[in-house]
């Protein structure tokens, strides 16, 4: 962890010039009706889930390029996020991926008490085979033609619960990689209720206060048919399995210019909307630090959640999915973590009894400027604000460089040999 007297010495630096650009901003939204200190307060109770994979080094097909002091264990792993959440206060929580973060469930309550973390939904893997396994995932796992083969992916599904359950996590989120290469591989139909009765089984054993989170996506490892390929599927699989099963969204499981905003308000709709893996993408599931290529996306998705706030029940999980291959992970966690935060702020800014009086008498440009105009404001010193308030850093990355941190994992973890992988 980073000392907590580094972090005041790099606000002290920079508290005055906040304080002015707070008040000035404070003063702006009061001219528009907004309280900031309102909207401090709901970014101060925001948090965003780690993806225990996030704080490794990613690759690609073709390569991957280590970093220094890469985690080698869930323990140092938990210690990169528990520097994330100490700098930024937005990321209180940590989802675990299993087996990759098996260790005693004792172990992990006790180092996520040291780091200030909780844990949030579990994730499953059954889209790679892992040592001492008996059947092969290859051609896939919860539709695999095999009923040994599916019946060892749903033991493992159970696993995770019953991991989860110890560490006091309340979902588990299932993606698969199954579907196929080739037209005519697969029965299209047969696979798909393969898929369902496997996971009807998992949901059986789902505790009464957990959810069930399943994630779409439209391809890859398959390339010709995909079982679990878009929301459409996934949300007549959350309708079969029942209410405690819902729809997961990551931003970057959709075909290029597909209107998610629109997924996202019509799961909300139905009650199905479970929660998010945020990442952004220009080509498909790049898998690139949120808000980097589309910030407005992410704007209007957030834009659909603040619309929804007041619906009985609404609680999706938000949970941030990348791939860093070029950037410190750490550095690109907590870009991301703000980065979320910004668009929730904006989205809380946009004059919404305003917006449905233009969209109920037709006038499409005022409508849409009533968005930008939320999208177009600076909440910079609101998050720094709530930042600081809570112990954060006004800078984060800057805070995090000078503490050298990097340098100090660097110096004590044994290099990480392994391909990595498996992000979903
Ligand atoms: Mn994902």
């Amino acid at each position: 962890m980073i000392d907590k007297t580094l972090i005041e010495q790099s606000n002290d630096v920079a508290i005055a010039r906040l304080k002015a650009d707070y008040d000035a901003l404070g003063e702006h939204l009061d001219r528009r009706g907004i309280d900031i200190a309102a909207i401090k307060t709901k970014v101060t109770k925001y948090g965003i889930a780690i993806p225990s994979w996030g704080v490794g080094t990613g690759g690609t097909r073709f390569a991957r390029f280590p970093g220094g002091g890469e985690p080698n264990t869930i323990f140092d792993k938990l210690d990169d996020c528990g520097v994330i959440q100490q700098l930024t206060r937005a990321t209180p929580s940590v989802s675990l991926h299993i087996p990759w973060d098996k260790a005693p469930a004792a172990d992990l309550l006790a180092k996520a008490e040291e780091t200030g973390l909780g844990f949030d939904a579990m994730n499953s893997n059954t889209f790679q085979d892992h040592p001492g396994q008996e059947h092969s995932y290859k051609f896939g796992s919860l539709s695999h033609t095999d009923a040994d083969t599916r019946q060892q992916a749903v033991e493992h599904n159970l696993e995770c619960i019953e991991i989860g359950q110890a560490i006091g996590s309340k979902a588990l989120t299932i993606w698969v990689g199954d579907g196929s290469n080739f037209p005519g591989q697969t029965n299209l139909t047969r696979q798909f209720d393969r898929y369902l009765d496997a996971t009807k089984q998992i949901y059986a054993g789902l505790p009464s206060d957990w959810r069930l989170f399943t994630e779409h996506k439209m391809f890859e490892p398959a390339f010709y048919s995909t079982v679990v390929q878009d929301w459409g599927t996934n949300y007549l699989i959350a309708t079969e399995l029942g209410d405690q099963a819902y729809c997961l969204v990551d931003l970057g499981h959709h075909a290029p210019n597909v209107n998610i905003e629109m997924i996202v308000a019509r799961l909300i709709r139905f009650g199905k909307l479970g929660g998010f893996h945020f990442n952004d993408s220009k080509y498909g599931d790049d898998d690139l630090d949120t808000g980097s290529i589309d910030p407005y996306r992410l704007f209007l998705v957030f834009n659909e959640l603040v619309e929804a706030e007041n619906v009985k029940g609404f609680d999706p999980a938000h949970m941030l999915d990348q791939s860093h291959n070029v950037t410190d992970p750490i550095e690109s966690l907590m870009g991301s973590a703000i980065e979320v935060q910004r668009a929730y702020a904006q989205a809380l800014l946009v004059d919404r009894a305003a917006l449905n009086g233009f969209q109920d008498n037709n006038d499409a440009l005022m409508a849409t400027n009533m968005l930008k105009v939320g999208f177009r404001t600076d909440v910079d010193p609101i998050l720094a604000m709530a930042r600081m308030e809570q112990g954060g850093a006004i800078d984060p990355i800057q805070a995090y460089r000078n503490s050298g941190y990097r340098d100090h994992v660097t110096a004590q973890r044994p290099a990480v040999a392994g391909a990595g992988g498996g992000i979903v």
